[in-house]
């Protein structure tokens, strides 16, 4: 429904790199409404929470040694109709070197380890995603972009 919503990461390597913008306009021009959106410079703490499901993969000291490398990244949440699978196609495979040109990963990377972007894969992620870097109350949900109507 309208109402889904995903949590949305630019990881250090896209901030550096100076895509926020570029990334954000494949949202939006999608059709997908932007509810919240903060830079943060994560914590150990925070960026291990994220990916506990990893805790045991080889590369996981790895993963938070990049998202907590100083540099701030950018969380957001979009919301729209079916807006965690579709976000997942704007992203791309998470192996770079099966993200097909015209996603976010197959345009700006070739590094799984520097893949640019998170996106939830989940309903259940998404909520946990979105309850871990956000209050609710930093959510705006109650205003509509002008062509919602038309678009969801
Ligand atoms: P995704 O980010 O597409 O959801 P994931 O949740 O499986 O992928 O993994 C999270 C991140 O961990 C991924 O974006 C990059 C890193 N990663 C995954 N597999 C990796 C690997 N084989 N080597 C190094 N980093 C990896
Ligand atoms: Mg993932």
């Amino acid at each position: 429904t309208s109402t889904e919503r995903s949590y949305v990461m630019i990881k250090p390597d896209g901030t550096s790199r100076q895509i926020v913008g570029d990334i954000i306009s494949r949202f939006e021009r999608r059709g997908y409404m932007l509810v919240a959106m903060k830079t943060v410079v994560p914590s150990q703490e925070l960026a291990k929470e994220h990916y506990i499901d990893l805790a045991k993969k080889p590369f996981y000291g790895g993963l938070v040694k990049y998202i907590t490398n100083g540099t701030p990244v950018v969380a957001m949440v979009w919301q729209g109709k079916d807006v965690i699978r579709q976000g997942r196609r704007l992203v791309g495979a998470t192996n770079p070197l099966e993200a097909n040109p015209g996603s976010i990963r197959g345009d700006f990377c070739v590094s799984v380890g520097r893949n640019i972007i998170h996106a939830s894969d989940s309903h259940e992620s998404a909520t946990k995603e979105i309850g871990l870097w956000f209050h609710e109350k930093e959510l705006a949900t109650e205003y509509r972009p002008i062509a919602w109507d038309m678009i969801m």
